[in-house]
């Protein structure tokens, strides 16, 4: 007999620790399975030099237990990765999950059938695991752009990407280095490896908007202030637009002076916070004309940065609004290119062409390097979903029925794939909001969900048609009506070769968003169906991971 479990979550990431912690505490028999050697997702792949989070660390951690948020001492105001990774781990162990985790555990697909109500879970190499629940714990950035570079398999040097960087630490004092892509990822390492190498070359293609971080180390009055009402603190985060506090004041552009607005800008980028600076107005994302206010003012501060005026034009973007694409924060970016050992190739100047043997190739001729390093991307929110295998009803995969765009309810649930949840899928806030927010507000969803539904096997709970035809309209709707409908970035697939192109994000905001899912939670899970299949199977035979 198959091994069998209440709850398959795949992921042992942030989401997914967290949804083995509510299940367990529900009495669900659950087990987490993970592809990695060790647990914390994202955290656990992007240990490039210079990882970092992009959202504060009283922000960017775990709401649901005091006793947790105040025993935990983030060092820093922006977290570097080891600490992060250090805090999974902490709370895997604190609340004892690591007997419900596999590691090295690769799935493949699922399948579900429709007569008993259970799901198949494919592993690599393994036994198929049957589960009446699937919760997909996947992570929006979990799977790698595919590097679309010809002739990159001839290169005689070594090609690291940020995105698995090697466990031992990388010298690369005395060596020739190649960057290509300048997202969050490009502009994080690409100082570090500056300090080392003997020579950086950074190949930009679309140049980012960054902001400096000011990152600083965390004091006890900081830990004071936060923890000693840390349950308003993230109560105001919940009721935010992005997921964290942004002390902003409401206002759009229109309603204020050139001289405040400007006053405006001064004080959150001085701040060094891109939610904060994206929230001075209301009507920043909304109107390209209050959008170029930004703009401007950003790019002003980019001149500044850099001494060689040469590369302004190229550094300072000018195809897309601010905030539509990752807004980024930085320790040192722009200085670095006034560094004698480092040098910008615009590829939209000069094209690259292919990877040689030696180096990279472009339009203008031949750059050697000794190592390339891969700062390229993700095939974002719903990439790896849509690389498994999920088979739903009638055998409909998962791929198919988002070929044309990635149809959900709520961004957890899809018509047609009863008992299988998604956290933080396409069309939910997820990678525009603080992902702590909003994985917490998915898992604390799905796990009401779970317990309206029981888990007697044959149990089925499914996502209608209708109600997912009303979410994906309404998704649209509200992004429509905002900068984002011209988006050319990962936020809406545009990064990835033949990715149908959709806005993959909720933009009405996190606190909308949690009225929708308390609303839908009030009307006895409205949207969602509660059936029996016809030959439910023997009850759960669970055991330890
Ligand atoms: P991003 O933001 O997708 O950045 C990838 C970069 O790589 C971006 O500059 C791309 O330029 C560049 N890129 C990708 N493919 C190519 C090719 N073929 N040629 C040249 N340049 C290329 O990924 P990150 O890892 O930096 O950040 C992802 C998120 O992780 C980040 O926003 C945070 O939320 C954490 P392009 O823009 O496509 O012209």
């Amino acid at each position: 007999m198959s091994e069998r479990h209440d709850v398959v979550i795949v992921g042992a990431g942030a989401a997914g620790l967290y949804m083995l912690h509510t299940a367990r505490k529900q009495g669900l028999d659950a087990i987490v399975l993970e592809r990695g050697a060790a647990i914390g997702g994202t955290w656990y792949w992007n240990r490039y030099p210079g990882a970092r989070c992009d959202v504060e660390s009283f922000d960017y951690s775990y709401s649901f237990d005091d006793d947790l948020q105040q025993e935990w001492t983030w060092s820093e105001k922006y977290s570097a990765q080891p600490e992060i990774l250090a805090y999974l781990n902490h709370v895997a162990d604190r609340f004892s999950l690591r007997d419900g985790i596999r590691l090295d555990t690769n799935v493949t697909g699922a399948e579900f059938d429709e007569a008993t109500g259970t799901w198949r879970v494919d592993i690599e190499g393994g036994e198929p695991i049957e589960a009446t629940y699937v919760v997909m714990a996947t992570g929006v950035l979990s799977t790698p752009k595919t590097p679309e570079f010809a002739g990159l398999d001839t290169f005689e040097g070594r090609v690291i990407m940020t995105n698995e960087w090697p466990d031992e630490e990388v010298d690369f004092s005395g060596k020739r280095v190649a960057v290509i892509g300048t997202g969050s990822t490009g502009i994080q390492v690409v100082p570090i490896i500056a300090e080392q190498a003997r020579e950086l070359l950074v190949f930009q293609r679309t140049p980012s908007y960054s902001l400096p971080a000011h990152n600083r180390p965390l004091t006890d009055e900081d830990h004071r202030h936060v923890k000693s009402n840390y349950a308003a603190f993230r109560e105001r985060a919940r009721r935010s637009p992005l997921g964290a506090y942004t002390e902003s004041h409401g206002k759009a552009t229109t309603e204020v002076t050139a001289e405040e607005r400007e006053a405006e800008y001064w004080r959150n980028y001085d701040y060094g916070s891109p939610m904060r600076f994206a929230s001075s107005f209301t009507d920043l994302v909304i109107d390209d004309e209050a959008n170029a206010t930004a703009r401007d003012f950003v790019a002003a501060r980019i001149r500044e940065r850099v001494r060689d005026s040469s590369l302004h034009d190229a550094l300072i973007p000018t195809t897309y609004a601010l905030a539509i694409r990752r807004l980024c924060i930085d320790t040192g970016y722009y200085e670095t290119f006034d560094r004698d050992n480092v040098a910008l190739i615009d590829l939209y100047a000069e094209p690259l062409q292919e990877i040689t043997p030696t180096g990279v190739r472009t339009a203008r001729g031949d750059y050697d390097v000794d190592v390339l390093v891969l700062a390229t991307g993700f095939d974002a929110v719903t990439g790896t979903l849509r690389r498994l295998d999920i088979r739903g009803r009638g055998g409909a995969t998962l791929r198919d029925v988002w070929d044309e765009a990635p149809v959900s309810y709520l961004g957890v649930a899809v018509a047609g794939f009863p008992n299988l949840f998604t956290v933080t899928g396409p069309g939910s806030p997820s990678v525009t909001s603080n992902m702590f927010v909003s994985i917490e507000q998915h898992i604390e969803f799905i796990g009401g969900l779970l317990e309206r539904a029981g888990a007697a096997p044959g149990t089925i709970v499914e996502a209608t048609d209708a109600a997912q035809r009303e979410w994906v309209a309404h998704v649209n709707e509200v992004g429509d009506s905002t900068l984002y409908r011209d988006a050319t970035s990962w936020y809406v697939g545009a990064n990835v070769p033949g990715k149908p192109r959709a806005l993959l994000q909720y933009v009405g905001g996190v606190h909308a968003y949690g009225d929708k899912l308390a609303a839908v939670e009030a009307g006895d899970y409205e949207g969602f169906e509660f059936t029996k299949a016809a030959e439910p199977v023997a009850a759960a035979q669970g055991g330890a991971a």
